[in-house]
């Protein structure tokens, strides 16, 4: 194509045109730049809010809907008419539901605001989606074809993978999404740890390993944020975060369905490992859309001597 040899195209390698270059299938590639294009619209809607829409009236007297209501109503709205989405399901609402005629190829799973607590601190937020071509419920095989987050921060980012590598993206000013970083890949050991939940409520184990990870020096790195605290250890290419069994709540607290699958998937395409402390995320049957799982994912070494520790 004439446009291969223009300056623009040698520097310049936006989501569509990298997704193309990868080979990923034709209706895939249109569904994931139409979430891309969504996260636009999210990011606008956060810093229009200015923290009056969590729970708020507005000036008429409305109900404004919390900010992580209206992510679900315009994800839930772009998906409805992309032609792509048979099924959805979403942490804002109770159930699966059909969204498309039915013979749409793909089901998407989201957290469409993850970390909505933390809009009012003006830390990171962000966007949790998986693309499935088979049921979500009860197949315990792996049914996930892609996963993708969008990092609402200093700079809005995203990250994709289509089963051929994690890569990175960053909005530029023209609202394109630009090619920062291909084929992430993990270091087998990091130096940073994320660990979630309070130190007086995880289970014996968890806090031998945790001790064991600040004897070995390393540093804690934790926002409170699923997706700027699992990216932080993808772009600094190691490290492990964990949110653990606790005392109370032997499943921990992150949903396993809109969380953790799509976290496990791009995480194990930038070769890290992702398991509930014994079997891999990806394999657990999913028995329910709110299931929760504790979590160890990141670099193999940390996530296997988690495994170890915790089996004994
Ligand atoms: P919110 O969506 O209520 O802010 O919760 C965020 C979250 O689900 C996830 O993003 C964090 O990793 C985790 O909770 C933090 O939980 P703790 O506040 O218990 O550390």
């Amino acid at each position: 194509m004439g446009e291969e040899n223009s300056d623009y195209t040698k520097n310049f390698v936006d989501l569509r045109r990298h997704m193309w270059i990868e080979g990923v299938e034709v209706e895939l590639r249109r569904l994931i730049w139409q979430i891309a294009v969504v996260g636009k619209y999210i990011s606008a809607k956060i810093h229009e809010s200015n923290r009056k829409l969590a729970g708020f009236k507005n000036v008429y007297g409305d109900e404004q809907l919390a900010l992580d209501r209206i992510s679900d109503d315009i994800l839930k709205s772009q998906l409805k008419f992309s032609g792509f989405v048979r099924e959805y399901a979403s942490e804002e609402l109770e159930d699966i539901i059909k969204i498309g005629t039915g013979k749409e190829k793909y089901i998407v799973t989201a957290d469409p605001l993850d970390g909505s607590s933390l809009v009012d601190t003006n830390l990171a937020i962000g966007t949790i989606i998986g693309i499935h071509k088979e049921s979500i419920l009860d197949s315990g095989r792996r049914t996930m074809v892609a996963a993708l987050y969008i990092t609402y921060g200093p700079l809005i980012t995203m990250i994709y993978s289509a089963g051929q590598g994690a890569h990175e993206f960053v909005l530029d000013r023209e609202g394109e999404y630009v090619l920062s970083q291909e084929n992430i890949r993990l270091k087998e050991k990091g130096s940073i740890f994320s660990p979630g939940g309070l130190r007086r409520d995880w289970i014996p184990e968890h806090l031998k390993f945790v001790e064991q990870l600040e004897k070995d020096g390393y540093k804690l790195r934790y926002s409170g944020g699923f997706v700027p605290d699992i990216n932080q250890i993808l772009i600094k290419k190691g490290g492990i975060f964990t949110y653990p069994a606790l005392k109370k709540s032997p499943q921990g607290k992150l949903r396993l369905l809109f969380e953790l699958q799509p976290m496990a998937f791009i995480m194990e395409q930038a070769g890290g490992l992702a398991t509930d402390g014994n079997q891999d995320i990806l394999s657990l049957k999913v028995e329910n859309v709110n299931q929760l799982s504790p979590i160890y994912i990141g670099s193999v070494t940390e996530v296997q001597m988690a495994k170890k520790i915790l089996s004994a």
